[in-house]
């Protein structure tokens, strides 16, 4: 680590400038409502650069970044095979509005590396991949209902927000105003990790469930695996029932081995959802899965779905050179990583005696101030999440860039080094004592 924090002074720093400049232009002051730490207190930090596992932001402060822009970035910031490849793509054109041969070798890689997935299609984000999952199962199959999981994140898809995770969860919000009745009334919002619940609803509505959609582990209420033969169970439920099986990897996919957590579990889903990883920082996703369902996509079937900008020859370029630099040291490495960093936040916080879990999910990691394993959303929400703020803003003030919300997961690089872990173990004694003198009623402004 090459500089410490600076200690911000009574000047407002630049962030809190910024913030004040973007709050009169962006609502909230923010792109993403997860940003703007409205659950955490205090002012978001403006980044102004970021190389391998560290942050800098506008007023030259440097964290350890253990958010990696959610998730993407798995080699670390600025990546020089990356970097070259987005340059060399730029430099040939930015956008052509008609194929390109890359898009055929990212396509290629997804499906080499994902053995159910036959065919593919690039959209430009991972709502986009859920939003047109969902239609393509439900014209696949002709059937209107879907089931999907609370505290599970699909994108701000209008039929997915219901108990939705992440923004939606960190925010305190059931859905969100501007979903129609009849845009949510085909939902069916069941627990995570509860087959009986999942059994329940085919039998309640017999030949109308078209598609269940899961994270295949889940990373948006913190991070929770599915328990062993959760996905199995909703693989033989879906079959049993004519129904597919959406299976989001969004947030696994790619980050959490060669093969997403398919690779982990082979559990084969009819549909995946990508995005995050494969397009290495830049906004591509993508959706895919059997051949006889994705043919009934525009123009071979009738499900209609397209982008101007789909499949980016920018985003592709920084995809492809992503996925082609994880390897399996790459992958070995992010496993070791979220290792230690969970033992080093679970020694922490035993040292101050306060309840807590560690989880992970693959590599992605949580910490949830709770005495018992969290494997739902009501769990999650259940938890001591008033410690959190305080747990948050230590690690801040100490240089280590934490996800500002209790419900989000932590994301490790392959680029985190010795010094870096340093600066994580030096900084969780005073982030556990922090926690552990959090009340329910404090709150930082
Ligand atoms: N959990 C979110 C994405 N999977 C965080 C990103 C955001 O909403 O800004």
């Amino acid at each position: 680590m090459s500089s410490s924090p600076r200690v911000t002074g009574a000047a407002a720093s630049v962030s809190t400038q910024l913030f004040d400049r973007a709050s009169s232009l962006i609502p909230g002051g923010v792109n993403s409502p997860v940003r703007a730490f409205r659950s955490v207190g205090g002012t978001p930090r403006f980044i102004a650069s970021a190389e391998g596992c560290r942050l800098v932001d506008v007023d030259g402060n440097e964290y350890v970044d253990l958010v990696c822009s959610w998730g993407p970035m798995i080699l670390g910031h600025a990546h020089p095979a990356v970097v070259e490849a987005v340059g060399r793509a730029a430099r040939a054109g930015l956008s052509f509005g008609a194929p390109t041969e890359a898009e055929v070798e990212l396509a290629d890689v997804l499906v080499d590396r994902v053995a159910p997935v036959q065919r593919v299609r690039l959209v430009n984000s991972g709502t986009e991949a859920t939003m047109s999952a969902v239609r393509l199962a439900r014209g696949f199959t002709g059937r209107a209902k879907i089931i999907k999981f609370s505290g599970c994140y699909h994108g701000h898809v209008d039929a997915l927000l219901a108990d939705a995770g992440s923004g939606v969860a960190t925010l305190g919000l059931p859905t969100s105003p501007g979903v129609t009745g009849a845009q949510a009334a085909d939902t069916l919002v069941l627990p995570y990790n509860d087959l009986d619940a999942v059994a329940a609803a085919f039998a309640e509505n017999p030949g109308e469930i078209a598609c269940v959609i899961t994270e295949a582990a889940a990373g948006n209420m913190g991070a929770i695996a599915p328990l062993p033969g959760f996905n199995a169970g909703l693989r033989a439920l879906t079959s049993e029932h004519g129904a597919l099986l959406i299976m989001d990897e969004v947030m696994t996919g790619f980050r959490v081995g060669r093969a997403g957590w398919f690779g982990r579990e082979n559990v084969a889903g009819d549909l995946y959802t990508f995005g995050k990883v494969m397009s290495g920082g830049l906004p591509a996703a993508a959706f895919g899965g059997r051949a006889d369902v994705m043919d009934h996509l525009a123009p071979l079937g009738p499900v209609y779905q397209a982008g101007t900008l789909s499949g980016n020859p920018v985003a592709v370029a920084a995809g492809l050179a992503t996925l082609r630099a994880a390897d399996d040291g790459v992958y070995a490495a992010l496993d070791r990583n979220a290792e230690r960093l969970g033992e080093l936040l679970g020694a922490a916080l035993s040292a101050v005696g306060i309840g807590h879990r560690v989880q992970f999910a693959g590599n992605m990691v949580s910490v949830f101030f709770a005495e018992r394993p969290v494997t739902d959303y009501a769990a999650a929400q259940a938890s001591e999440t008033w410690r959190y703020p305080a747990f948050f803003h230590a690690l801040l003030d100490h240089g280590v860039y934490a996800p500002p919300s209790a419900f989000e997961a932590w994301f490790v690089s392959a680029a985190l080094d010795e010094n870096a872990f340093d600066r994580i173990a030096a900084a969780l004694p005073a982030a556990a004592l922090a926690a552990a003198a959090a009340t329910p009623e404090g709150s930082r402004a």
